[in-house]
């Protein structure tokens, strides 16, 4: 162990801790901006390229970065003093310097890193007032808007995207002043091999990187006496959604949201689990198909859209194995505007569906062509994230906490607690198991949670008996670990049988469309573990016992994977 001081406090932390990390020790926050260190995540943005975690070390003539400076033995480190606080103050105006003065009319208002640190450090005014950088905005795809002229270089979306989802989509470019984060040639964000996962505006500090903003969408849609405007909520939301409105990260808000969203005036509130459900009644059916048959194995789950767009750009040869079944919410899309249209004799046409997902990439992907055949009547219409409803709601004036519980509309609105699973890392593949493992055996299941497909580790292996049969199943969140795992399945050397991929670190509940985390993975953590109360507290807890499931196959899709549920429920990838 290393023996220091920090402003007078004897610290003891092990060898190659950096001071910041060990004035975490003892309480004392040093401010930091372009630093970001996600253990979990194996990211680790330390580029001190903004210099605000300055502080004064005794005998060291300049001010030191806490961030990527190591504690040495005997260290005095002072982390208050005025020329410390001075010296971050001015960093912070020469920033601003060069930033739009537009908070307040900015997406990331009161949730901006910068602004919060202005705060902070008391910046009143900006003593270096001159040039300002001038880029154009892009709003080129249905998924992200990148505004350069609001980026301050820190490089935490270039670290995300190229080391942790391995894309590779940002660079720094330029010299000093004129240094700035782009795309390769410039590219607009659609033409780039972006997967719109929005895990760089997760953890984008200011708002230079944000979602595709399409709340004036849905208040235009729910002010039309002639729609009939349906909502979708992902399972994710109901345990994030709370977070914008002060309560614990890991509060589970469903019977709130859904009484927020029927006072917003929607005309039904239903349940995206309903069609996770039906996900995993097609899944299961496919994968016994294609034991029966000898087909492709292993199959990989196809509900998170990021990772679809990644392995058709990546991975173009593998086209085959990944399951065809569309992702729950456009489903549900579909079902809402065929099946529940029919019962009660709506004209699809003036339906309009919105998702409401902790994703940025399920706006683009409800904009993919070949998702709705008929153009009229795409199976999705309108997506917003959890932090466009938290939105919504402040903007109606509701005030969320005070909100009595309320039921989600039927029959769509009923769901299992393998459904609520889906929301986090490894809960594709437990409820999937849940079915298949019976369906297989024709035994019930004895111990219902898979305990190893659980928790943050990147990737998650296990074999499961399946009757005598060794069942092999991986579970992987962030896209560089599926690359390592689809590199192995391109060598040929891959005994898997099934895999759940999800391109976000934690899966959906880390979703780039949820309320900001801030660097704190505890918030993530929280999340999961409250999609695990919610599945104990559930009656069902398997997809195939939904009844509301079973009677859409009675009344309307016939059998699993038959040919209306294929024409309905399935899709194709495309190079
Ligand atoms: Fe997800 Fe899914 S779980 S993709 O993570 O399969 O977004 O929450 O809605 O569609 O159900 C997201 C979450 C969500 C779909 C489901
Ligand atoms: Fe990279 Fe994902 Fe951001 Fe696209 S959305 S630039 S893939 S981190």
């Amino acid at each position: 162990a290393v023996e220091l001081t920090i402003n007078d406090i004897p610290v003891s932390v092990p060898e190659g801790t950096t001071i910041l990390d060990a004035a975490r020790t003892i309480n004392i926050d040093i401010p930091t901006l372009c630093y970001l260190n996600l253990h979990e995540m194996k990211l680790n943005n330390h580029i001190a390229s903004c210099r605000v975690c300055v502080v004064e070390v005794e005998g060291r003539r300049t001010l030191a970065p806490s961030c990527s400076t190591p504690v040495t033995p005997g260290m005095v480190v002072k982390t208050d003093t005025p020329r410390a606080i001075k010296a971050r103050r001015t960093m912070v105006e020469l920033l601003l310097s060069d930033h739009p003065k537009s908070c307040l009319t900015c997406s990331k208002n009161l949730d901006c890193d910068l602004q919060a640190l202005a705060s902070d450090l008391g910046v009143r005014n900006i003593t270096y007032e001159g040039e300002e950088s001038r880029f154009a905005i892009d709003k080129s795809s249905k998924a992200i808007v990148r505004d350069p002229n609001k980026c301050i270089r820190c490089r935490r979306c270039e670290t995300m995207c190229n080391e942790v989802q391995t894309v590779g989509v940002y660079s720094a470019v330029g010299r000093g002043f004129e240094t700035v984060v782009k795309t390769a040639f410039d590219l607009p964000q659609h033409k780039t091999s972006c997967t719109f996962c929005g895990q760089c505006l997760a953890v984008c500090p200011t708002g230079a990187l944000t979602e595709l903003d399409q709340v004036d969408k849905v208040w235009k849609a729910l002010n039309d006496p002639e729609r009939f405007v349906i909502a979708e909520t992902a399972p994710a939301v109901r345990v994030a959604l709370g977070e914008g409105f002060g309560l614990e990260p890991g509060a589970i808000v469903t019977g709130k949201m859904v009484a927020a969203l029927k006072r917003l005036g929607f005309d039904r509130v239903f349940d995206t689990e309903f069609a996770a459900d039906l996900t995993i009644v097609e899944e299961a059916t496919e994968l016994m198909d294609r034991l029966k048959k000898g087909g492709r194995l292993p199959i990989l789950t196809s509900c998170c859209p990021a990772w679809v767009k990644f392995f058709e750009h990546q991975f173009p040869d593998l086209l085959d194995i990944p399951s065809t079944c569309k992702s729950p919410h456009e489903m549900f899309g579909v079902i809402a505007k065929k099946y529940y249209a029919d019962l009660m004799g709506i004209d699809p046409q003036r339906i309009t569906v919105v998702s409401v997902m902790p994703c940025v990439a399920k706006k683009y992907e409800a904009a993919r062509p070949e998702l709705g055949r008929d153009p009229k009547t795409p199976d999705v219409d309108i997506v917003i994230t959890t932090r466009e409803l938290a939105r919504m709601i402040r903007e109606a004036g509701i005030h969320f906490g005070a909100l009595p519980d309320e039921d989600f509309d039927q029959p769509l609105g009923e769901s299992t607690g393998a459904a609520v699973i889906f929301g986090t890392t490894g809960g594709v593949i437990e409820a999937a198991l849940r079915t298949a493992y019976e369906w297989i055996t024709g035994r019930p299941l004895a111990r219902i949670e898979f305990e190893e497909f659980r928790g943050m580790e990147g990737i998650k292996e296990a074999v499961i008996d399946m009757a005598g049969r060794d069942f092999r199943v991986a579970v992987t969140h962030g896209l560089g670990n599926a690359r390592k795992i689809l590199e192995k399945i391109q060598a040929g050397d891959s005994e898997y049988d099934a895999i759940e991929i999800m391109a976000c670190p934690g899966g959906c509940i880390g979703g780039g469309g949820q309320p900001y985390h801030h660097g704190n993975m505890e918030i993530l953590k929280a999340r999961a573990a409250a999609i695990y109360r919610e599945d104990r507290n559930k009656t069902l807890r398997k997809s195939h016992e939904n009844p509301a499931v079973r009677t859409l196959y009675e009344k309307y899709l016939g059998e699993p994977y038959g040919e209306k549920a294929h024409m309905l429920l399935h899709t194709h990838y495309i190079e």
